[in-house]
């Protein structure tokens, strides 16, 4: 600490420059340029990450004696100062402790770190010159109840103002805007400090005395689907202020949360505030860029996890349409594995700290209509003061629920919340039939109450899968309202590797990068967004599992009928358009638009569509009608034409007859075999197709994996038991059997005598197409020994594989891929609603996910038809009527297993190809439930076909 730098007189010459807003760690990345620094040379200390555990010794209220501390000095120019008026500085967030000197007096000190803070400045302040000083603790007794699952940052990080009160300036004003939904009015009282006037031109209000109830006919409500706003103002002798008001009533009826008298759903996430170079501090366009964003993928709500955000931010959900959760800055959660002793929750004297919190979040954020629940904080385990800062809310603003899910009793909140419960147990939620707790009291309040999942599927890596699989229990049981994944953005950092010879090359840092001693590595990776805000297939998988609109075509022989289930609570359709479009093989047929009456909010309507085909011209190849509900105009930042919700049917495949292929029999040659274009080794092993050399194919178990699989039920560590990533392959036999070359194979690892078996069957045919079929069968014991007594006890566990398929090197460099299958992007078997039947186009490149750590990704599902086209023109098609999984990637499994960073992954100079019957679904046991049984892949026997062919020529498959 710098004796007397608080003093206007102060030489600060010498010292560094630092952006206010700004988190000092993360501006001490880089150098005064803005160009990133290595690691070692970091200006301000670094980032550190952990979740659930403090990263510094537990010894409350105390935080430790090494505890970096940042001056900041600022001076500022004032014409003139009126008298009689009072200044207030005014801090939005500051993390965690902070003192405040203006011209050498001391203002006061404040914790709580994302809440305002506000010290009157009018003694000190003066005309002219003025030097503020701040002095910013990174540690402090408030770190105690801030310990969010995020990186530990400090400085002040949001805005700071300096306001001009004033005599008869306003202090405070409580907008209160109901809305009667059975007879349209609004009921509107402003509360004031001082007298003041309410003006809302709009609703013909003039000078409406503050503190005097006023009934207005024919109100348009505000919801987060219709987010209207009246603008005004509350003008007192000392200030104008303007007014942004949304009417709109919540109420529990017959314990369903509903506002303007409907039930609500929340298709909800958990926002942190992220971005990858300025870490919590974000600027106006960022918070819109979420916002709008989420918009797109129809998300409907935000739980703010864990603190209240930047007000700005609240401004945009008011604005845009955004059920909002508000969140106090609270969270004790490392408390939990000391068996919560000594939690601030429950100890007396921390109960004025947790109050004041809970009171700057109400205060500040009490005239947003956005936000219809406060939630007392996350992870802070049980006590008397959450009660009482639940009792002081309640009691400030009986017009809103609270929220608080650490208490499974939820003896003083208004819903019943939990995280990750698994679908089975919120269907017995949904029934009101969950276990029963303890406290028979306590028990039968909590099944009144209506219930929200406040964190599920936990989107780290490559998913969630088993999305669909809630969503249909929200849709069954009234009493579940819906719930917020885990979470809106990965919190990476943006770094550049240092070292090789191509340094220089970005990519994002997560816990353990920064030499933390405590950390917990990626599990800060776990949005829907990647850290620069790109869409993760994660959540343009949420948006169509969570379209508010759900389409279903039906076809019967005399029958065609589309079923419409409004979901919205509020909107009818007339804010969409359906157009419809039929093809064959993706060979446009015809297409139209489909007029149809509204359907009203939460309501089913089906349509029969029997005349729409009736014209339609017929091709050859799979009938597959696609209906989509599109934005008939702009809506609440959402241009028109954007597509909400979709649906595909394949109504027939039509075979066009065509010449039969003849097989052609293998010829024996000195070295092996030659079928056709192919040519194989002594081994039966394909080394020559056309003008490609391909690397031969094999049996394939293996998948990088995800951070699901690494997750709790231990998927990996029984895959890695099983050898399924270190299959050693053998030829067991070799022949010519009439036409067919057949090759017998038998893979499995070392020290493990269970595996597959491969029977190859190789036919040539005169079309220049070699077709592969590959019968599959277990061989072997294919179990693990987790439930060996020396391992926990339980029964061997029949194992799951990671996938059921082969592959195959191809020629490495610049290619891209052709195919007819689901796309555009990557599905896998529990996570397939976004994923479309079609034809698609991508580069390599485009075909990688870039997860914030290297997994399994990039897999298209159902592929009936590829070609891969290299820059040099060769081309190798492939065809499976059935549909195949297929990977296309410049680097091994194994590489992308070993990688730790993207920076990691280079091109091995081959393209490896992989070809999949089945893969074990995504589940989110990163934490949550594991792929649900349906979606689990066990060893069976299993055949896969599939035809090749190299080089351009007439008749090729695709
Ligand atoms: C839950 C936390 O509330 C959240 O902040 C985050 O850490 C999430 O888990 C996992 O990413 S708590 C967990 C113990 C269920």
């Amino acid at each position: 600490m710098t004796e007397g730098f608080q003093e206007p007189g102060f030489d600060d010459s010498a010292w560094d420059h630092m952006r206010v807003p700004g988190l000092w760690q993360m501006e001490g990345l880089r150098d005064e340029n803005g160009d990133l620094l290595d690691v070692s040379e970091a200006r301000f200390g670094l980032p550190a990450y952990t979740n659930v555990v403090y990263s510094f010794p537990v010894d409350p209220p105390h935080p430790p004696e090494d505890n970096p501390t940042g001056e900041y000095r600022r001076e500022f120019v004032l014409d003139s100062v009126a008298p009689g008026t009072r200044w207030v500085l005014r801090f939005e967030g500051v993390d965690s402790h902070f003192t405040v000197w203006l011209n050498g007096t001391e203002l006061g000190w404040a914790t709580g770190s994302r809440l305002p803070a506000e010290f009157d400045a009018t003694e000190a302040l003066r005309a002219g010159r003025n030097v503020l000083a701040v002095r910013v603790h990174q540690w402090s007794a408030g770190s105690y109840l801030e310990d969010q699952d995020m990186w530990w940052l400090s400085g002040i990080f949001r805005s700071v103002h300096l306001i001009e009160r004033r005599p008869g300036a306003i202090g405070d004003h409580f907008v209160h805007a109901d809305f009667d939904h059975r007879t349209g009015e609004g009921l509107l009282l402003v509360e004031c400090d001082v007298p003041a006037v309410v003006d809302i031109p709009e609703l013909g209000i003039t000078d409406l005395p503050a503190g005097e109830p006023h009934r207005i006919a024919h109100i348009e409500p505000w919801t987060a689907e219709t987010p209207r706003l009246y603008a005004g103002t509350l003008r007192s002798e000392g200030e104008t202020l303007t007014l942004a008001v949304g009417f709109r009533t919540v109420r529990i009826v017959d314990g369903t949360i509903t506002v303007n008298g409907s039930p609500i759903r929340f298709r909800g996430v958990n926002r942190h505030e992220w971005h990858p170079e300025t870490g919590r501090t974000l600027d106006l366009e960022t918070m819109r860029a979420d916002v709008l964003l989420m918009k797109r993928h129809n998300i409907n709500a935000v739980r703010t996890s864990h603190y209240p955000p930047d007000a700005r931010f609240l401004d945009l959900c008011d604005e845009y349409g955004l059920w909002v959760i508000d969140e106090c800055d609270l969270e004790t959660h490392g408390f939990g594995p000391l068996g919560w002793k000594n939690n601030p929750s429950a100890d007396a004297r921390w109960r004025d700290a947790l109050m004041d919190r809970v009171q700057r979040m109400v205060e500040r954020d009490k005239n947003r209509p956005s936000v219809v629940i406060w939630s007392m904080g996350n992870e802070a385990g049980e006590g008397d003061n959450i009660r009482a800062m639940a009792e002081w809310t309640r009691h400030r603003d009986p017009d809103r629920l609270i929220h608080y899910e650490g208490d499974y009793d939820s003896p003083y909140v208004d819903v019943y919340s939990r995280m990750y419960a698994s679908p089975d147990e919120v269907a017995l939620i949904g029934m009101h039939a969950e276990p029963r707790t303890a406290d028979a009291a306590a028990d039968s309040h909590r099944r009144r109450l209506p219930f929200i999942l406040c964190e599920y599927a936990h989107a780290m890596g490559n998913g969630p899968g088993g999305l669909s699989e809630y969503e249909e229990l929200f849709d069954r049981y009234p009493r579940l309202h819906g719930g917020f994944v885990w979470e809106w953005i990965d919190h990476g950092i943006l770094q550049k590797t240092t070292e090789g010879p191509d340094a220089g090359r970005p990519f994002y840092a997560y816990g353990g990068d920064f030499g933390e001693t405590v950390h917990d590595g990626n599990f800060i990776a776990d949005g829907l967004v990647f850290p620069d805000r790109t869409p993760s297939p994660g959540l343009v998988e949420y948006k169509a599992v969570i379209a508010p609109v759900g389409m279903q075509l039906e076809h019967t022989p005399n029958r065609l009928t589309l079923r419409i289930r409004n979901g919205f609570d509020f909107l009818d359709t007339s804010v969409l358009a359906f157009d419809w479009r039929l093809a064959a093989d993706e060979v446009p047929l015809a297409d139209g638009i489909l007029d149809l009456p509204p359907v009203p909010a939460r309501t089913t309507h089906e349509v029969v569509l029997d005349d729409l085909l009736a014209d339609a011209p017929s091709a050859g190849g799979e009938q597959v009608l696609t209906v989509r509900a599109v934005l008939a105009k702009d809506h609440n930042g959402v241009p028109a034409g954007h597509e909400i919700a979709f649906t595909q049917l394949i109504l027939a495949t039509h075979h066009e007859p065509r010449r039969e292929p003849v097989p052609i029999r293998p010829q024996h040659t000195a070295g092996g075999w030659t079928l056709g274009q192919a040519v194989f080794n002594a081994h039966g092993e394909l080394v020559q197709l056309g003008d490609l050399a391909p690397l031969s194919p094999r049996l394939d178990l293996w998948r990088a994996p995800t951070d699901n699989d690494r997750g709790g039920n231990g998927q990996e560590r029984a895959w890695r038991e099983l050898g399924l990533h270190r299959l050693v392959h053998r030829t067991v036999d070799c022949a010519v059997h009439g036409e067919q070359l057949v090759v017998d194979t038998v893979s499995r690892a070392a020290g493990r005598d269970g595996g597959m078996l491969g029977r190859w069957t190789w036919t040539a045919y005169d079309s220049g197409d070699l077709e592969l079929k590959l019968d599959l069968a277990p061989v072997g014991r294919l179990d693990t020994d987790l439930g060996d007594p020396r391992h926990g006890g339980g029964p061997p566990q029949p194992a799951t594989l990671p996938k059921l398929g082969i592959r195959l090197g191809l020629p490495g460099g610049a290619a891209s891929l052709d195919w007819y299958g689901y796309g555009p992007g990557e599905s896998y078997r529990d996570s397939t609603r976004a994923a479309r039947l079609g034809r698609f186009h991508a580069t390599v490149d485009e075909l990688q996910t870039p997860y914030v750590r290297p997994q399994e990704n990039g897999n298209r599902s159902g592929v009936r038809k590829a070609a891969i086209r290299w820059a040099d023109g060769r081309v190798l098609h492939l065809s499976a009527p059935t549909g195949v999984d297929l990977s296309l990637r410049p680097w091994t499994a194994e590489a992308m297993d070993a990688a730790r960073h993207t920076s990691d992954l280079v091109p091995d100079g081959t393209l490896w190809l992989t070809l999949d019957l089945a893969h074990h679904g995504l589940g989110s046991a990163s934490c949550g439930p594991d792929a649900l049984p349906q979606h689990r892949l066990h060893a069976h026997s299993a055949t896969l076909t599939v035809r090749f062919h190299a080089g351009d020529t007439e008749g090729a498959p695709a």
